[in-house]
């Protein structure tokens, strides 16, 4: 009972940044997202009696702790589900650094979720793995859909899932990312979320203000309009940082490398290239983009010094298995 799947990441586009239910995670307002077809994570999971308690290996190291636990919980969910008691080893591989800001939690519970699915023959469909993913990791439902993607906010579980609005070779948008740093961040994205929604005194403004911009995203999205589609992500950005900067303690994810990168992404504008900048949970920044602009917005980040490295993505897919397995 081997079975292995790849899924992409996502940069969020409309950001999901609290919870109302920490349990089940469902969130206060919905989002939206495009998958990134250079960032993978590829999950080979086996269920065996030989097995006689859940292993878990991320980037080639064994896992313990609150990850390992995250894990498990999760498997016990699907397992729960295909009424199945086996044990399980997980082997995981990213295709980039993890907890940098680049939702690695998003690509890795889809490819588990997709990946324990295939090996427990459980047949469920794409809204109940969005809905099962998303107990995993909030925003790996909108991996599962893969394009770009929205989560319906609900407070009842079954209604919070993702659905896709635009499938990959439907809007050919263009996202650089500018590596600044690749260590981990101090305050990951759950306890961070608990910090704005406990302190942030703009919150509730940031939750009427959503609403409307999910519209204007969804309406970019309908018009296939690469350039709209990066320019309402950066105002969404600024407004998602700005609550995270006024939560207590501060959430500053930002580095100053991140902000030498607005500042040539905002001299690019000035200069005529439309590219935007995006940045979720971390110091790493996205450049959207089309393909007109591509060449000159990378010559133009990858000198910046401090940045060590840029990935060059298109919009990502729906995760699918494959027989080619990591152990
Ligand atoms: C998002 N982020 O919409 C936002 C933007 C980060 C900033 O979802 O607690 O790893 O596992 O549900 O999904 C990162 O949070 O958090 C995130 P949990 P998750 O993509």
């Amino acid at each position: 009972m081997k079975s292995t799947a790849i899924a992409y990441a996502n940069q969020a586009l409309v950001k999901y940044w609290g919870k109302t239910n920490s349990l089940l995670k469902l969130p206060y307002n919905s989002s939206i997202s495009v998958c990134l077809d250079k960032l993978t994570t590829k999950t080979t999971i086996e269920f065996s009696k030989e097995n006689n308690q859940d292993e878990v290996f991320i980037n080639n190291e064994k896992v313990y702790g609150r990850k390992y636990e995250r894990v498990v919980n999760h498997l016990n969910l699907i397992r729960k589900k295909a009424n199945n008691k086996l044990k399980a080893k997980v082997f995981s591989i990213n295709s980039f650094p993890a907890s940098t800001g680049l939702a690695s939690s998003a690509s890795g519970f889809a490819a588990l979720t997709v990946a324990a699915r295939s090996a427990l023959g459980l047949d469920l469909g794409e809204k109940e793995m969005s809905i099962l993913s998303r107990q995993g990791s909030g925003s790996s439902c909108r991996s599962i859909t893969g394009g770009f993607s929205k989560w319906t906010a609900s407070d009842k579980s079954e209604e919070s899932y993702a659905i896709c609005l635009a499938k990959p070779e439907e809007i050919d948008m263009r996202t650089i990312i500018a590596l600044v740093k690749s260590q981990e961040k101090k305050v990951g994205s759950t306890k961070g979320m608990e910090i704005t929604v406990n302190t942030c005194p703009f919150f509730k403004s940031r939750i009427n203000y959503v609403g409307k911009a999910i519209k204007e995203m969804e309406q970019a999205i309908k018009n296939k309009d690469a350039c709209r589609i990066g320019e309402l992500a950066e105002k969404e950005t600024l407004n998602m940082h700005a609550c995270m900067l006024t939560s207590y303690p501060p959430l500053i994810y930002w580095t100053s490398e991140t902000i030498k990168v607005i500042k040539n992404v905002l001299e690019l504008r000035e200069q005529g290239v439309k590219a935007y900048f995006s940045i979720d949970a971390g110091s790493n920044v996205f450049i959207n983009t089309t393909k007109e602009f591509e060449k000159t917005v990378e010559e133009k980040i990858k000198n910046i010094s401090g940045v060590v490295g840029v990935i060059k993505c298109k919009v990502g897919g729906k995760p699918f298995t494959t027989k080619e397995h990591l152990f």
